[in-house]
């Protein structure tokens, strides 16, 4: 009998784990094709017409208007690519220097303020922000570049010509660990089997959508009215011997225990969700 009553626990652990991880990876995936699809209408009606066909106004209320679109993203932005000969051109043009990223303990120790950023230092090229949704206008100006974990999926997308994560990191004005998707812009249309070299020549700007893990995970669970019964956690598990914990509290040992996977599109990237109940049986 005991043996029937723990093997059904299991099983119900596993089939309420399996459907949460499931719906986090379909609202996620739909979120991707999106911002995919923002990064084809920047290709076309920025880069595809001269002068430019869209500008901030436009950007921002397509992408706000739109934003039921993309479940759990925080917001959207454009960055240019500025090579460091055509800096000064850009920068009279846009009336504004480009800014250096914020360090944590900056952030820290002053506000936030972008008028008080410093400029980013000379570098072969940039990433100015120069479209975004209201909701992350604060990065307008900042050279993504000039981030780690931005610059690296710059670096990723560009080369391989998919959407492509960060790392679980402090978003800039956020408390939590978000992660950052960027799709690349080229310029011309360039053949699905284009070498790395091919994109990283024809790549005129970077399409973004910041999640704030946290926050939008919880009110993706909310919504099944289950946190009676399990705890869930989220784990970046790319770095097998230091997962980190994306989402949940910190674990503790409640017996049982489900692990399911979750496929958020980018092979470089693994991530899981673990599962427990709330209460010994
Ligand atoms: N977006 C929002 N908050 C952030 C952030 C970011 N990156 N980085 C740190 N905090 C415009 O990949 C190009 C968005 C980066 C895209």
């Amino acid at each position: 009998l005991n043996t029937g009553i723990s093997f059904r626990r299991k099983e119900t652990l596993a089939n309420m784990c399996d459907e949460r991880a499931r719906m986090l990876q379909d609202q996620f995936n739909v979120s991707m094709n999106h911002v995919h699809a923002l990064a084809i209408l920047v290709s076309t009606f920025y880069h595809g017409k001269e002068p430019p066909a869209i500008d901030q106004k436009t950007f921002g209320e397509y992408t706000e208007r739109t934003s039921f679109e993309r479940p759990l993203t925080s917001g959207v932005a454009y960055a240019l690519r500025v090579r460091d000969f055509e800096r000064e051109k850009f920068e009279k043009k846009h009336g504004w220097t480009i800014k250096k990223m914020e360090t944590e303990d900056q952030t820290l120790s002053q506000d936030c303020d972008p008028e008080k950023l410093d400029p980013s230092p000379i570098q072969d090229e940039y990433a100015p922000v120069i479209l975004s949704q209201e909701t992350v206008a604060h990065i307008v100006s900042i050279d993504m570049m000039s981030g780690k974990e931005d610059r690296e999926n710059i670096l990723r997308a560009r080369a391989s010509g998919k959407g492509v994560l960060t790392s679980p990191f402090k978003l800039l004005k956020s408390n939590h660990l978000g992660v950052v998707l960027t799709f690349a812009v080229y310029n011309t249309h360039i053949p699905q089997n284009a070498t790395p070299q091919q994109r990283i020549n024809a790549t005129v700007g970077y399409l973004g959508a910041s999640y704030d893990v946290p926050s939008l995970v919880e009110k993706l669970l909310h919504q099944l009215a289950s946190k009676q019964t399990i705890v869930v956690n989220v784990y970046d598990t790319t770095n097998a011997s230091s997962a980190i914990n994306m989402f949940g509290p910190n674990e503790i040992d409640t017996g049982l225990l489900h692990i399911s996977s979750l496929d958020f599109g980018d092979p470089a990237r693994k991530h899981e969700m673990r599962c427990r109940f709330k209460n010994r049986p």
